[in-house]
């Protein structure tokens, strides 16, 4: 990702980055859910735009993308961060636990009795939430079962088979989907081909 090929495509060397089937570029999280909202007409992930299940999908997805995201940003940094000291690796890594302990305890009183974010069946709130909560596992930021809450809605989206391949082929181990997927391109050729679309 950290290449001038992929800097090309997003300047600001982040994911996720989509390429529509037209070849047009798109970055930043909440861009691409409402990308794929207005691509749902059968309303399978999302809601109908105006609707407050829609108003309320949108305030889940952006509280995960902002306030519960960001709260991992001091534990990011005292991994990565090349030139810090011990001392101020601790300082951040003790901020980081309380950004997400109190991020924590906030979704964990949003969540309501439904099966998932917003009542009994999986939507894109969901998808963010479950691509972000395993970090925590990854930092070892909190106690999950302090947040019964969000510890039963992790193990649920984390059981589904849509998941479990997702992740099996994150991992590159070979998995059995619904055919949905048509396809995993190397990053290389991604690129490759994208810049040479765009350049054109
Ligand atoms: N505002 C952006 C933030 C994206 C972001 O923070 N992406 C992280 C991974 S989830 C990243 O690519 N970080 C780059 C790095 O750490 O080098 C969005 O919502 O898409």
């Amino acid at each position: 990702m950290r290449t001038e090929a992929y800097k090309r495509l997003n300047g600001r060397l982040e994911t996720p980055l989509l390429i529509t089937g037209e070849g047009r570029v798109l970055t930043e999280t909440m861009a691409i859910a409402l990308w794929l909202e207005a691509r749902d007409p059968e309303r399978r992930i999302t809601f109908e735009p105006g609707t407050p299940e829609a108003d309320r999908l949108h305030q889940y997805v952006a509280f995960l993308n902002t306030g519960f995201t960001g709260a991992f940003t001091p534990l990011w940094v005292a991994l990565e961060a090349e030139e810090a000291s011990e001392e101020e690796r601790e300082t951040l890594r003790k901020f980081g636990r309380g950004f997400v302990a109190k991020r924590h305890e906030q979704l964990e009183a949003m969540i309501g009795d439904g099966n998932y974010l917003l009542g009994d069946k999986p939507t894109l709130a969901d998808a963010v939430f479950a691509g972000v909560a395993r970090w925590v596992d990854f930092h070892e930021a909190v106690n999950p079962h302090d947040y019964p809450r969000i510890l039963a809605l992790r193990q649920r989206i984390e059981a589904d088979p849509a998941f479990r391949f997702a992740l099996a082929i994150e991992d590159g181990k070979p998995a059995i989907g619904s055919g949905a997927m048509k396809g995993l391109i190397p990053l290389a050729d991604v690129l490759r081909e994208t810049s040479a679309a765009l350049a054109a």
